[in-house]
């Protein structure tokens, strides 16, 4: 018989994009869609997806992955376990960080992390840039080359010693985003306030984990996120809010929505599900495995993150997955011995678990539609940091990057998971669905039981000019 028209064809989908939901079947042919369609001719491959949701492989725009940290303390995951376990939760591209130390070139941090991923990755990346030093040399010379280059976006901090800026940097750096139309995410916490309460915190002999909440209450966050608008408005630059973790971050967002100010929020699984008395509820050590930051807030502010998802206030869902192993001595939450919560990394795995939860608790918990879903976890990732339309949507010409999704309830335990974390903090959770399959570029990297992904498959991708950005410069004074 001669070859048919298709690589793959997936037949009966119930499609699911982030405006319509559709039956059809996806014909595949070298690594992307090329026809949908009812009735579609032969595949070299076929899938029945009867009765089955299909989705946009997920693009999980913030995790970090073998970022370099102070000794002792590692990441547990590297490319090839992360994209691992990105690929077995539905996620098909991920976009970590090629983080500046301070004193560094921006080159140098990029090329060391394209040494890291090379031959490693099981799915598609993207880099964003962390700016920790922005010296005129990274400010005129590298910083508009790399956005130049495919690295359109970047992360600047108002807290941690070694990446913060103070404001006059994050202006500067604001202007070259303006200019260069390049995405700024911010993490906004107020790095004064967390240094004087965690002093005060260790004055008074409360180290334990769960002090790291108290350390950053959220009008930490709430300051720095209405500084971070306040400086974006000032240089008429579009800015992200990363990992909004609860009500007073949220409403100063809708208030800068409401002026018009293009702010735009991710938020994250760790505050939909977990709360601060998962730090601990007495001085356990336990809770370490928890800490992060912002810090989960309480059950009210999780319904805050849902209503904020659900209206739109939200255009990501990200993982913000920051590996760190509980028990041993190497890059343990840190270094084999209880420590202060100030020493404590912080940082929760959530790259295999992201699209899951969501889709069991936000989908068919009826909280969010199967359309927002997917705006969420895909499309908008894919379109915030320029990789819209290859990747993100179900569509002609886009890579075949799909889920398809098995309904079904379980209780997640540590051990089904394929990062190399020795825990997760959603141990025993009832999820109701989990990707029974994950294509990438048409190839199955998952298939409901085993992994099937290859080291070195994944491609680098250079992203484009964001296109969820307002078209640039209106409004701006001369
Ligand atoms: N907070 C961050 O800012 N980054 C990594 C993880 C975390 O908890
Ligand atoms: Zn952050
Ligand atoms: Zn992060």
């Amino acid at each position: 018989m001669s070859r048919a028209p298709f690589d793959l064809v997936i037949r009966n989908a119930c499609v699911a994009t982030a405006s319509d939901t559709f039956k059809a079947d996806i014909g595949v042919l070298d690594g992307r869609i090329s026809q949908l369609g009812v009735g579609l001719d032969r595949g070299e491959k076929e899938i029945d997806a009867a009765g089955r949701i299909v989705t946009p492989g997920g693009v999980d725009a913030h995790c970090h992955l073998d970022q370099p940290m102070a000794p002792p303390v590692r990441m547990a995951d590297n490319f090839d376990t992360g994209t691992r376990a990105a690929a077995c939760g539905g996620t098909t591209t991920v976009i970590p960080f090629a983080a500046q130390e301070k004193g560094q070139s921006l080159r140098a941090a990029v090329a060391d992390y394209h040494q890291r991923a090379d031959g490693r990755a099981h799915v598609d990346y993207a880099f964003h840039l962390i700016v920790s030093d922005p010296t005129p040399e990274v400010l005129n010379v590298e910083l508009p080359a790399l956005i130049a280059e495919g690295y359109t976006s970047f992360k600047i901090y108002m807290t941690y010693d070694d990446l913060k800026l103070d404001d006059g940097q994050i202006l500067d750096v604001l202007d070259v985003a303006r200019q260069h139309g390049a995405m700024a995410m911010v993490h906004a916490e107020n790095a004064d306030c967390i240094e004087w309460l965690t002093k005060r915190l260790e004055a008074a002999g409360r180290t334990a984990p769960r002090f790291h909440a108290h350390a950053r209450p959220m009008l930490v966050e709430r300051e720095a996120t209405h500084r971070a608008i306040a400086l974006s408005e000032l240089v008429d630059v579009p800015i992200l809010i990363v990992h909004v973790s609860g009500r007073e971050a949220v409403e100063q967002i809708r208030w800068a929505r409401a002026q018009g100010l293009k702010v735009f929020a991710e938020t994250c699984p760790q505050y939909l599900f977990l709360t601060a008395e998962d730090l601990g509820m007495d001085d356990s050590y336990r809770g370490a495995r928890c800490v992060c930051s912002p810090p989960p807030r309480d059950k009210a502010n999780q319904e805050v993150i849902w209503n904020g998802l659900n209206d739109g206030l939200f255009t990501l869902f990200s993982s913000d997955h920051a590996p760190f192993n509980y028990e041993g001595t190497e890059g343990r939450k840190p270094g084999g011995e209880e420590v202060s919560f100030r020493h404590i990394p912080n940082g929760l795995a959530g790259i295999e678990t992201r699209m899951a939860l969501l889709y069991s608790e936000g989908v068919l918990g009826g909280r969010i539609t199967l359309q927002k879903f997917v705006e969420l976890t895909a499309t908008n990732p894919a379109k915030a940091y320029g990789l819209h339309p290859r990747k993100g949507t179900i569509a002609i010409g886009a890579d075949a990057d799909l889920v398809i999704w098995d309904e079904r309830e379980f209780v997640l335990r540590n051990t089904q998971l394929h990062h190399a974390v020795d825990h997760t903090p959603y141990e025993g959770m009832t999820l109701k669905a989990w990707p029974g399959l994950t294509l990438s570029r048409g190839e199955v990297v998952w298939d409901g039981r085993d992994f099937h992904g290859r080291a070195g498959r994944g491609q680098f991708l250079a992203c484009g000019a964001p296109s969820l950005m307002p078209s640039r410069h209106v409004g701006r004074p001369a």
